[in-house]
């Protein structure tokens, strides 16, 4: 039996224009954008799987889909152990501490025994590990920005491209704790007909990119 393989991609969100256009440069055709969940290419040995971002880390791990395609911070959030294949240099963004704009700020030392929140409880419980700062992390879904004006947290570490987001909440960037683009992640063990496969895409990703610089 010939082998395909299973990409999972976001199905509508920040990564999934450019990694619907990263296929397309590399010639490989399937249709999206229909509700479909599910798409096979006309000219390639894959089939496509969209799905929430959150949800890529897990299903190549349990091997569900053979790669993915997520942003790092989420890869390295959820501590799956997946393999990153290839940096893919777009979604950019980093994930960032903030205080309220007013507020003095010396150092990371200041967060000492602050409340923050956060939807990256993980990264940023590492980091505040490393520098030795005992802090509350509040876990928080969505809308982290207004945590310290309702009074729930005075810090907030949340992801930051433009920075707007922040000023619009009055809050100002203090300390970058991890930088982050897509990346495609793979399942650690793939057989040697799927690796073939990878190589072969890989092979044209990177001649894709080195046509851009
Ligand atoms: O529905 P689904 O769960 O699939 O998507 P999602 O809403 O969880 O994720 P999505 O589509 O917002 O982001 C997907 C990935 O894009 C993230 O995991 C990051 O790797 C990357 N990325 C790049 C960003 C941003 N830029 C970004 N600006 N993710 C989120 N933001 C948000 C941020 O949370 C904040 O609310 O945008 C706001 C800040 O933007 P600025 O430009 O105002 O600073
Ligand atoms: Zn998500």
């Amino acid at each position: 039996m010939s082998s395909v393989l299973r990409i999972a991609l976001q199905k509508s969100g920040r990564l999934s224009e450019d990694s619907y256009q990263l296929f397309k440069e590399c010639g490989i055709r399937f249709d999206y954008g229909t509700g479909k969940l599910k798409s096979v290419s006309s000219n390639f040995p894959a089939e496509f799987l969209f799905l929430r971002d959150d949800d890529i880390p897990g299903y190549v791990e349990d091997g569900v889909a053979d790669l993915g395609i997520v942003g790092e911070n989420v890869s390295v959030e959820t501590g799956r152990p997946v393999t990153t294949v290839h940096k893919l240099g777009f979604s950019k963004c980093r994930l960032s501490i903030a205080i309220p704009r007013g507020t003095d700020w010396t150092g990371i030392q200041d967060l000492q025994g602050k409340n923050i929140a956060t939807s990256y409880p993980n990264l940023l419980g590492h980091y505040l590990a490393g520098q030795g700062v005992k802090a509350e992390i509040h876990e928080i879904s969505g809308s982290v920005e207004i945590a310290p004006s309702i009074g729930l947290a005075e810090a907030v570490c949340d992801i930051v491209s433009s920075g707007s987001t922040l000023l619009s909440n009055g809050l100002k960037e203090v300390e970058t704790i991890f930088r982050s683009e897509a990346i495609l992640i793979a399942r650690p063990e793939l057989d040697a007909d799927k690796q073939a496969l990878v190589d072969k895409l890989l092979f044209r990703i990177k001649s894709v990119q080195a046509a851009k610089n």
